[in-house]
Order: C-alpha cells, then sequence, then structure tokens
C-alpha cells in the first residue's frame, strides 16, 4: 500500500537525500515529484505558499516545509521501525547548518568554474549574498579542515557499531549521510581525501547505499497539486496554552526560515507545539491547506 507521501525533490539535492534515505530505512512506497533546481517553481508555490526551499512533503492537503519536519513526520507516521534516539533532533541541526556549510565551501570550491551562471544568480538571490566562488576556493582549506573534524565524530560513533545510535539506522545517520553523500557525489576526488584512513565511515557509506530509498514512483507535479486540491488537511495539533509566544488559535502570522531563503508565509495559525508550527492557508481556488513548518530555525510572528 502506498503511503501517500509525495516527496517534491530534485536528484541532485542533499537535503532530499536525508528523506530518501529515511523513506528506504522505513521501506515506504511513495510519489516522486521533481522540482526545478532555480526559481520559478510554479507547482510548488502554490502549495507551499512562498516557501520555495526543496525538500518539501505533501501528505493530500498537508504540506511539510524543511526535511526536519518531514523526517519528524515520517517517524510519527510510520514509527517502524523506530529511527530517533537520544538527543538525535540536536545532531541533525549540526548537520543541516554547521556541517552543511563546510561542504558547501569544499565542494563549490572544487566546482568552481563548472557551476552554471544561473545557478548563482539564483542562489544569491537566495541567501541576499554575493555567491563568491573565489572566496569559497580561499576558505576551503579551512571549510576541509572543519569538514575532516566533523566526519571524524562520524568515525568514533560507529566503534563497535553499524550504525551512529547502535544497531539499526537512527536519525543521526540520516543527518550526517546528507554530507558524505554529497560530497562523495559531487566532489569524490575530495571526499576521497577527506574521508582517507577513516574506514568505518566509508563502510557505513556502503551501508547505506545497499539501503535504497524504498519504493519510488514519478507524479507529473500538476497531479500533485489536484491531489492538494482534492484532499481536505487533518486535525491540526492547536496551540499549546503554555506556549511563550502567547500567540493563540486563528491569529494572522507569518512564518520565515532565520537562515537563507526567507521569503515570508502568512496565514492562519491552527497549530503551535515545542517543534512545529502549522498553518492555514486559503488557496485561490482550493479551499485550505496546511502547511507545517519546524519550530527550530523558523521564526514566527503576528502580523
Ligand atoms: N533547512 C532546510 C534547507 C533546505 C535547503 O537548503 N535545500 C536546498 C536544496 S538541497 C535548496 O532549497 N536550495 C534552493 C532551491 O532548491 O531552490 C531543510 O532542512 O530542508
Amino acid at each position: 500500500m502506498t503511503s501517500g507521501i509525495i516527496l517534491h525533490h530534485y536528484d541532485s539535492s542533499p537535503f532530499s537525500e536525508k528523506v530518501r534515505f529515511m523513506l528506504g530505512v522505513k521501506g515506504l512506497d511513495w510519489a516522486s515529484v521533481i522540482q526545478p533546481v532555480i526559481m520559478p517553481k510554479p507547482d510548488l508555490i502554490p502549495l507551499t505558499g512562498g516557501y520555495r526551499r526543496i525538500p518539501v512533503m505533501q501528505i493530500g492537503a498537508d504540506v511539510y516545509c524543511d526535511s526536519q519536519v518531514i523526517l519528524a513526520e515520517i517517524e510519527r507516521r510510520h514509527p517502524t521501525p523506530p529511527m530517533v534516539r537520544g538527543a538525535d533532533w540536536a545532531v541533525n541541526l549540526w548537520a543541516d547548518r554547521i556541517w552543511f556549510q563546510a561542504s558547501v565551501a569544499a565542494i563549490f570550491a572544487e566546482m568552481g568554474a563548472a557551476v552554471p551562471k544561473e545557478f548563482i544568480a539564483d542562489r544569491e538571490k537566495l541567501s541576499g549574498r554575493p555567491f563568491d566562488i573565489e572566496g569559497m576556493k580561499a576558505a576551503a582549506p579551512f571549510a576541509k579542515a572543519q569538514w575532516r573534524a566533523y566526519a571524524a565524530w562520524v568515525e568514533e560513533g560507529l566503534e563497535g557499531s553499524d550504525w551512529l545510535g547502535g544497531a539499526t539506522p537512527s536519525l543521526a545517520d540520516v543527518a550526517a549521510w546528507m554530507n558524505v553523500w554529497w560530497a562523495q557525489g559531487a566532489a569524490p576526488k575530495v571526499a576521497d581525501g577527506l574521508l582517507s584512513g577513516l574506514d568505518r565511515t566509508r563502510a557505513w557509506a556502503g551501508r547505506v547505499r545497499a539501503i535504497g530509498h524504498g519504493k519510488r514512483h514519478e507524479m507529473a507535479p500538476g497531479e500533485a497539486v489536484r491531489i492538494a486540491n482534492a484532499s481536505t488537511p487533518a486535525d491540526p495539533a492547536g496551540v499549546a496554552a503554555d506556549d511563550p509566544s502567547g500567540l493563540s488559535s486563528g491569529e494572522a502570522v507569518v512564518v520565515m526560515a532565520d537562515d537563507y531563503g526567507r521569503d515570508p508565509i502568512v496565514g492562519t495559525l491552527v497549530g503551535l507545539t515545542r517543534d512545529r508550527i502549522t498553518i492555514a492557508r486559503e488557496c485561490g481556488e482550493l479551499d485550505v491547506n496546511h502547511v507545517h513548518f519546524p519550530r527550530a530555525g523558523y521564526v514566527l510572528a503576528r502580523r
């Protein structure tokens, strides 16, 4: 039976690889909608209300923005085998932000002139900063030293077990994998050097690849929009009474990422928990959908 999961992604996206790997561990059947690598994204923005980053997961009229909330929702809906342990969410944010920035400098410095101009212009708009290949080249030795130190933590974490959280894969593996996968795919020579002598990590990468991505089938972007229009969102969590924000259900709010791709998304607050924000949006001719964001890494304000 299909999980109803529709993943909006593209194959070269490292953050999407986290989700694909988790879908593989859970053995799920899912629909793959390929979205453009750069703007415009005419079949994505109507679903998210303005969020443009990838991946986005859709289940009917519920739309999950950011790999953090996507992985949490997959774990909630498909708890077997369990994957979230201990302080895994903190490891996840470290791998997404700190390790990923070292990956960006090390990989794009290596790709240099091969990076297309349209991609550079798009990512400058996304970050609001110059995409400075020369600067990345200058920073690369320092970034690589950091990258290697992070990979060495993985190496240490694998002492005596096949996976970072023990005998079976966990969220820590998913989080760390993104950086190793991206480096091995986009800058294989660099990855080879940085992983030299880290034999447990190399063997672990082989085990991750062997798990695969579950059962993927392709879906046209327009079909995903049609499914959203034809569906009703699940009952939202409601707003926690003790939330320090003082916000209540039904308030008009704006949500945005606090790092890059800070396009504001507006809606009506329908869910607010310690780790999740849910807003309801009127979607033109569709009636309403619910868009979910993580709390960590996002700003939520009254409009
Ligand atoms: N915190 C986000 C970051 C996502 C992210 O940066 N994704 C990259 C692709 S891997 C992206 O959206 N790049 C710009 C784009 O594709 O438009 C997450 O965990 O999902």
